[in-house]
């Protein structure tokens, strides 16, 4: 049930199986098959994978000896339909609804996390610090976040852990580092985290001013696959007043990636063979 009085005092609204499991398999499976892919491309052997163990190891494969395509495949992820459809679906669109936003909007791309230590070089790739939200998004004062979980993820997975009525400081996040709004360690001293511990199709609601980090994921070949999604309500008044800011930039890059390609042959042949 979705209770507004008990999200705007805690800062966060959990619900349990909002998507059925399978509906998130096919979410997930969608990822896999662009990594699939790839690690068919490269010869790596696919048809022994009996396991999501199996998988995993592949991937830490690629990454280790083609990062690019790794995280090439990565970005291309984040563009899945399937990803898409689930950042609009009307069962997400109505609870924002009910927590307090009149004019959802979608605030940025959805995104899609595959975290695991063996997949990044950096550790912000794997486990963010303590941050606040609302400092890259800018929107409106009430803008939510919705995390979805697509697969279970206990603590060893690394689940998401927040400070409970942390949204009630404000911003706190003065600085951007690695596009995430980090909170001072100081300030940190004072308080607990929550591990929040879900099962694929759970989501966690919560304000763009809760303060939420990463958990550890210390299993040794597991990925915690999860979603994100922002919105921003476009009748927020002070929103209005503010001339609606909108911090995100995109835009491709100028270099011919692949060098050379296509060339005139390579676009003609594959029109005369359709
Ligand atoms: O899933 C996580 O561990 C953190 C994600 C997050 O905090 C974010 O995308 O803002």
């Amino acid at each position: 049930m979705i209770d507004k009085e008990k999200y705007r005092k805690t800062g966060f609204q959990l619900v349990r199986g909002l998507f059925n499991p399978e509906e998130i398999e096919d979410v997930k499976n969608d990822a896999q098959e662009i990594f699939l892919n790839q690690l068919r491309y490269l010869q790596y052997p696919t048809d022994e994978i009996q396991s999501e163990s199996d998988f995993n190891n592949l991937l830490f494969r690629l990454f280790e000896e083609h990062p690019e395509r790794l995280v090439a495949s990565g970005k291309h992820i984040q563009h899945l339909i399937s990803l898409h459809r689930l950042a609009l679906d009307e069962r997400i669109v109505s609870i924002v609804k009910k927590l307090g936003i009149q004019f959802p909007n979608i605030c940025t791309r959805p995104v899609m996390f595959f975290n695991a230590q063996k997949l990044a070089k950096k550790q912000v790739y794997w486990k963010m610090d303590p941050h606040q939200d609302w400092r890259s998004m800018q929107g409106s004062i009430n803008s939510i976040v919705a995390w979805v979980a697509l697969t279970d993820i206990n603590i060893s997975l690394g689940a998401l852990e927040i400070i409970p009525e942390s949204h009630k400081l404000g911003l706190q996040a003065k600085a951007m580092v690695d596009s995430f709004g980090l909170i001072p360690a100081e300030l940190l001293e004072n308080y607990k985290f929550t591990p929040i511990e879900v099962s694929k199709g759970d989501v966690l609601f919560f304000s763009s001013f809760l303060i939420h980090q990463s958990g550890n994921n210390s299993t040794e070949d597991g990925i915690r696959w999860s979603c994100h999604f922002r919105y921003n309500d476009m009748n927020e008044s002070e929103f209005i007043e503010r001339g609606y800011p909108h911090p995100y930039v995109y835009y491709p890059n100028p270099e011919l990636i692949t060098p050379e390609y296509p060339s005139q042959k390579d676009v003609s042949n594959y029109f005369a063979n359709e």
